[in-house]
């Protein structure tokens, strides 16, 4: 099955579905590994692992460069952070074709203006995009993809930047009938009032994505009775990285010896097993000669 129908499948499902942060090839196809049916890539992750910040610092092809890495290394589809579509409806329809071309399943735009700030800073000084600006870039983008189950998701930001309810429906409802195949709705609180209340008037007329990284104590078992579809684990691997890395780190500076470390951490063979070494292997039998020629003989 394609990619883009695995996750419109995935977001259409009768069931609550998860999708896991990755930043790149390696994180991607861990999260595979573990069982997951989708991959969040992360603009807050992809940036922070380039050492940048989350406000567009990346050029859009350089983002590009790091999901085709991601998309070759798995077979599960993946949902892309596409931020603000990194311009107007034109870049965002440029985006749309190229992730199509590097086999992403989606892109879930947000109605903030470029350059963005992430949720978590700030949240009520960031403008939002206006309503039919943004419903025209939701339109460029569906107009756009030559893949029919390449999937749109819009994230409706008027909760973190401060407003009520009603904004945040209005938000919503514009951009279903825009087309988006899905609707993200996000909030910087510590419980799941705003994002369940909601969920109330929207009475499931379009597949709902949350990001529960505030709210992490709700049990999912609230998302379910919502009617929230599917759940995005958005930063988790790179944060678990950030404090692995931090304490391996500053144990072999501090021992200026690998003995503490080694049997806490992945072995090479874990490496190579990661990045499919065998298969060159068996490759090289296929395709090199079997013997290297002998060195000449000395007269
Ligand atoms: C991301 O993972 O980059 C997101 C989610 O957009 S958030 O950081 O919560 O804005
Ligand atoms: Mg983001």
């Amino acid at each position: 099955m394609k990619k883009t129908t695995k996750l419109k499948n995935l977001l259409n499902s009768q069931q609550l579905e998860f999708l896991m942060e990755a930043h790149n090839g390696l994180s991607a196809k861990i999260v595979e590994e573990a069982g997951f049916k989708g991959i969040w890539a992360s603009g807050l992750s992809i940036s922070a692992s380039m050492g940048l910040r989350d406000n567009n610092e990346a050029s859009w092809t350089q983002v590009v460069d790091i999901l085709e890495f991601m998309s070759d290394a798995t077979t599960i589809p993946i949902l892309v952070d596409g931020d603000t579509g990194y311009g107007n409806f034109n870049n965002a329809r440029r985006l749309v074709k190229k992730l199509e071309q590097i086999g992403i399943a989606g892109v879930c735009i947000e109605d903030k203006l470029f350059p963005k700030t992430n949720s978590f800073i700030n949240g009520t000084a960031q403008p939002l995009a206006p309503i039919e600006e943004f419903c025209g870039k939701i339109k460029a983008m569906k107009d756009t993809q030559m893949d029919d189950d390449f999937i749109v998701v819009a994230r409706v930001e008027a909760f973190i930047a401060g407003w009520g309810i009603k904004e945040v429906l209005a938000r919503a409802e514009a951009y279903r009938q825009a087309g988006a195949d899905a609707i993200l709705i996000h909030s910087k609180n510590s419980d799941f009032e705003q994002i369940a209340d909601f969920m109330k008037e929207w009475n499931r007329r379009h597949p709902v994505l949350i990001v529960p990284t505030m709210y992490y104590s709700t049990p999912t078992s609230e998302f379910v009775k919502s009617g929230v579809n599917a759940v995005i684990w958005a930063n988790h691997n790179l944060r678990a990285s950030i404090t692995a890395m931090q304490n391996v780190s500053k144990q072999i500076q501090k021992d200026g010896s690998l003995h503490q470390v080694e049997n806490s951490i992945a072995n090479v063979n874990e490496i190579f097993r990661l990045q499919n070494a065998k298969e060159l292997q068996i490759a090289e039998m296929k395709y090199l000669p079997l013997t290297n020629p002998s060195p000449p003989e000395t007269e």
